[in-house]
C-alpha cells in the first residue's frame, strides 16, 4: 500500500490534517514532513521540497503515492519579499509535480481565493473568473493552479486543488496571512484580553473552520476523478465576515470582549482586492462540499476549544 507524504505539516493545515489522515489510513501511512524536529508521533522526514533530489529520495524510500502539499508562504509575509515568494512558492511545487509525474503519486494543492484580485466579481464569486492578482502570493497561486492543469492534462498527473478561503483554527496558529485577524481575535477573547484588529470592520472575506477545510481536503482526494469538472482548483468556503460581524458572535458569549481597530495599510489592500464571498456550487455538485460549521457554530467551537487549553 503506497503512503501519503504531508509537506509543511507543522503549518496551520498540516497541524490538522496529519493526525486526521493518520486516523484515517493509519499511522504509518502518513508522512509528515517540514523544516526542523517533528512535532508529532508518527513517521517524519526532515525535508525541503525546493529541494529535488531529497524530495525524490523521501518518496521513493517511503513509496510515496499521494502528496500534500502544504508548504508555501502566506500572503502578507509573501509582500515583504516578493523573489522569495515566488520561489519558494513555485519551486517547491514544481519539484512536487515533477517527482509525482516520475513516480505516478497524486497530488493535492491547497490554492486560495487570493488568485482573484480587483477586476473579479466580488460577491458570489464564480468558480471560473478573471484571475488577476495583485499580490505576489496570488500570483504563485495563479500560476500555481496552471502549472497543476498543464501537468493534469499534458502526463496525466492527478493533481487535486481547493481555492481556501481565511482557515480558523484553534490547534496552529496562522503563518503572516491577511485573514489571520480571525483567530487572532478569537485568541484573546478567550484569554480574557481585548484585541486590534490590523482589517478595517466592514472589511468582508470568506472564511472556513478546520474541521471542514481537513474534511473537504480528503473529501477531494477520494472522489472519482470522473465527477471532478475542475480538479485544480475548486472554490470552498463557509462564511463570509466581516471582523466587526466576529466581534459581535465573540461578544454574546464574552461580554466584556473589546475590540479597537489599528488598520494595516498593506494588509487592508490585499484584502480589498479580494473577493467577499465565492460561488461554492461546483464543489458542492461535483464532489459534494458541504461544511458543517457556520460562523455561530464556529465561534462557539473555538471557545470552548481554546478555554479547555488554557486549563
Ligand atoms: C492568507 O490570508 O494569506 C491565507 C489565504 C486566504 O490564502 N489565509
Amino acid at each position: 500500500m503506497r503512503r501519503l507524504l504531508v509537506t509543511g505539516a507543522r503549518g496551520q493545515i498540516g497541524s490538522e490534517l496529519v493526525p486526521a489522515l493518520r486516523s484515517r489510513y493509519g499511522v504509518e501511512r502518513v508522512i509528515a514532513s517540514d523544516l526542523g524536529a517533528a512535532v508529532s508521533e508518527g513517521p517524519w522526514e526532515h525535508l525541503d521540497c525546493t529541494d529535488l533530489e531529497a524530495l525524490r529520495s523521501v518518496m521513493l524510500r517511503h513509496e510515496v503515492g499521494e502528496i500534500y502539499h502544504l508548504a508555501a508562504v502566506l500572503s502578507a509575509v509573501a509582500e515583504s519579499d516578493p523573489g522569495k515568494a515566488w520561489r519558494l512558492n513555485m519551486a517547491s511545487l514544481e519539484n512536487v509535480l515533477t517527482a509525482a509525474r516520475e513516480l505516478a503519486s497524486r497530488v493535492f494543492f491547497p490554492s486560495s481565493i487570493a488568485v482573484f484580485g480587483p477586476s473579479t466579481p466580488r460577491i458570489n464569486t464564480p468558480q471560473l473568473a478573471i484571475q488577476r492578482p495583485v499580490t505576489i502570493y496570488g500570483v504563485t497561486k495563479v500560476a500555481g493552479e496552471l502549472l497543476c492543469d498543464y501537468y493534469a492534462t499534458r502526463f496525466g498527473v492527478d493533481v487535486r486543488g481547493l481555492r481556501l478561503p481565511g482557515l480558523i483554527s484553534y490547534v496552529a496558529p496562522p503563518g503572516g496571512g491577511t485573514t489571520d485577524y480571525a483567530v487572532e481575535m478569537l485568541r484573546a477573547a478567550a484569554r480574557g484580553e481585548g484585541y486590534s484588529c490590523f482589517l478595517a470592520p466592514e472589511t468582508r472575506l470568506d472564511m472556513m473552520y478546520m474541521p471542514d477545510a481537513v474534511a473537504a481536503i480528503i473529501q477531494l482526494m477520494e472522489a472519482s476523478a470522473a465527477r471532478l469538472k475542475h480538479r485544480t482548483a475548486y472554490n470552498v468556503a463557509a462564511m463570509s465576515v466581516t471582523p466587526a460581524e466576529l466581534a459581535a458572535e465573540i461578544r454574546e458569549r464574552l461580554p466584556q470582549f473589546i475590540l479597537d481597530y489599528c488598520v494595516d495599510p498593506l494588509r487592508q489592500s490585499i484584502a480589498d482586492s479580494w473577493p467577499q464571498s465565492l460561488d461554492v456550487s461546483a464543489a458542492r455538485d461535483d464532489w459534494g462540499f458541504a461544511p458543517r460549521f457556520g460562523l455561530s457554530a464556529m465561534t462557539q467551537d473555538m471557545l470552548c476549544h481554546l478555554a479547555a487549553q488554557a486549563q
